[in-house]
């Protein structure tokens, strides 16, 4: 059996937490439309895209607004975000991440970014791990949102890899069925008992090594 080609990782929740970026941005936004915003809220918008999140954000405060007036305040949302990532450092990569990424460079396998982010790249290249991506496929190459899998189909076929021999990190319900819908195995970051579709779930990925993974992917 051919053993795993490549993993693909989503990028807020699994590499960085920049959450907690657009936990302030947003409520920022809601706060100078006159309404309030909360963690709890802020939850819910984990791997969903700008524009989808703006939408949910509207309908909370009870606000339409036209598709113009929308561009305009997701554009504001967004400079405050990128205001922000901008000063991100090294120290915010998430416990593990960066020594995956290397063990698995050390060991031939491909990795690939999946985010829904428009920032990722930039992202990435602050926290100084942008060369330990051979592929990166961001907010700005897809069309359809997770749970769709376009993100990590891409991902895979610019690898030059099949699905089935991907793994995908995923900390967002959404992403976990995206990449069980692209015919990938998938590891969950966070509770289990949330990301119960996942093939495993983990707390981060210092729990993580190349001897886990491929027992994984040789499970059925
Ligand atoms: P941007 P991921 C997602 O990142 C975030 O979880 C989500 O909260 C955000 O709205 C989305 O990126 C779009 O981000 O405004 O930077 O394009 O988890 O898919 O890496
Ligand atoms: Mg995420």
């Amino acid at each position: 059996m051919q053993g795993i080609a490549a993993c693909i990782f989503d990028l807020d929740g699994v590499i960085v937490d920049t959450a907690v970026y657009h936990f302030k941005a947003w409520k920022r936004l809601a706060n100078e439309l006159g309404f309030s915003f909360t963690e709890a809220q802020n939850e819910k918008l984990k791997g969903i895209s700008r524009v989808q999140s703006l939408e949910l954000i509207l309908g909370w405060g009870g606000m339409e607004k036209s598709p113009a007036e929308q561009h305009e305040l997701a554009t504001r949302k967004n400079d405050w975000y990128v205001d922000m990532v901008h000063h991100m450092t090294p120290d915010e990569i998430l416990p593990g991440a960066k020594e995956l990424l290397e063990s698995l460079r050390a060991a031939g396998i491909k990795t690939a970014l999946g985010s829904a982010s428009k920032n990722a790249g930039v992202i990435l290249e602050k926290v100084g791990i942008l060369p330990l991506f051979d592929v990166v496929i961001d907010g700005n190459m897809v069309s359809a949102s997770k749970p769709d899998p376009e993100v990590f189909l891409k991902g895979a076929e610019a690898l030059g890899v099949s699905p089935a021999s991907c793994i995908v990190f995923e900390d967002a319900i959404a992403g976990v069925q995206a990449a069980k819908a692209g015919g990938m195995k998938v590891v969950g970051i966070g509770e289990k008992k949330v990301l119960h579709e996942a093939d495993l779930v983990v707390e981060n990925l210092q729990e993580i090594d190349i001897r886990i993974l491929t027992n994984l992917y040789n499970a059925k």
